[in-house]
């Protein structure tokens, strides 16, 4: 097992999902989309590697951003190694060592992806791996681009070197621990997302409502009357363009079509309330 770990929108899920071979983990360019943790799983002829996606690691600002920072304090401990994420179109900076501090604290080897390289100059890719081997006695340190999947093949043959023998934790044919309920929540999460600004990507979550083999109702929950407002768009049009967009992943991942049913509903302060969290499985 190895955690993945760094700032927010580094490209952590990007590249659980390039290491994975299939797309277990919702992205966006906007910060804090990955709220719990979930596992990426590849599986070899004589090996398996399960990847621990977890949400940035940042400074608690409600219920919901402490429940996530919980989740990646508490995800450390039974690892055989981390991967540690960092962007190289960003300035690696106090963020990043704060990350860095707490995995080279651990006992187990650290392996450095430098991501996002793509389109990067040469001599930028060179001095951000020069600042990136200052953060720590690290095991390895790989430039990747997850996105065009660039250094990917080379960092999973390192991670897997590291990997203690034993049983496979997960069937062969597995890709991820997640529910088929939680990764068409996700799938419409992640549209939502998508199609929203500024605040109310972060003040959304969707909840299944229901689902059988041909249909499928979904919630989309956001915090106020605006918000409400934003989603559904003028005359409905975002909130069917959510479906639009959900819908062909939804019927990939069940095999077959389906009927997708979205309606909004506005669920004051769900953030902050531990009870509302618990309910919607945080
Ligand atoms: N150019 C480029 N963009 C990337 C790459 N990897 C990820 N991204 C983009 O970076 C953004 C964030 O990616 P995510 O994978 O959601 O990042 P994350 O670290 O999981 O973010 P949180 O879950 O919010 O912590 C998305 O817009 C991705 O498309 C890459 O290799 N190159
Ligand atoms: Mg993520």
């Amino acid at each position: 097992m190895v955690a993945v770990a760094g700032r927010p929108n580094v490209g952590k899920s990007t590249l659980v999902n390039a290491l994975t071979g299939e797309k277990v983990a919702i992205t966006s360019t906007v910060p804090n989309t990955t709220r719990k943790r979930i596992f990426g799983v590849a599986t070899g002829d004589d090996w398996q590697l399960v990847l621990v996606d977890l949400p940035g690691f940042q400074r608690p600002m409600d219920a919901l951003t402490e429940r996530m920072q919980e989740t990646v304090d508490g995800s450390f401990e039974d690892v055989d190694a981390v991967l540690l994420v960092l962007s190289a179109r960003d300035r690696i900076g106090a963020g990043d060592r704060f990350v860095a501090r707490r995995v080279f604290g651990l006992d187990v080897p650290v392996v450095i992806a430098l991501n996002k390289i793509d389109r990067l100059k040469h001599g930028h890719v060179a001095a951000q791996m020069k600042t990136a081997a200052t953060l720590g006695d690290f095991h390895a340190l790989h430039p990747v681009s997850a996105k065009v999947r660039d250094g990917v093949t080379e960092l999973r043959d390192d991670l897997v070197q590291l990997l203690p023998e034993g049983p496979l934790l997960f069937p062969r044919d597995a890709r991820t621990d997640q529910t088929l309920d939680e990764r068409i929540a996700e799938i419409v999460r992640e549209k939502a997302l998508h199609l929203t600004r500024e605040e109310v990507p972060h003040a959304l979550t969707v909840e299944l409502v229901e689902r059988d083999e041909r249909a499928v109702r979904a919630a989309v929950l956001v915090e106020t009357e605006s918000q409400k407002g934003i989603l559904v768009g003028k005359r409905g049009a975002t909130i069917r363009e959510i479906g639009t967009r959900a819908r062909p992943e939804i019927e990939a991942l069940v095999g077959g079509p389906v009927f997708l049913e979205l309606v909004v509903k506005v669920r004051p302060r769900w953030r902050r309330d531990r009870r509302a969290l618990e309910r919607l499985g945080f």
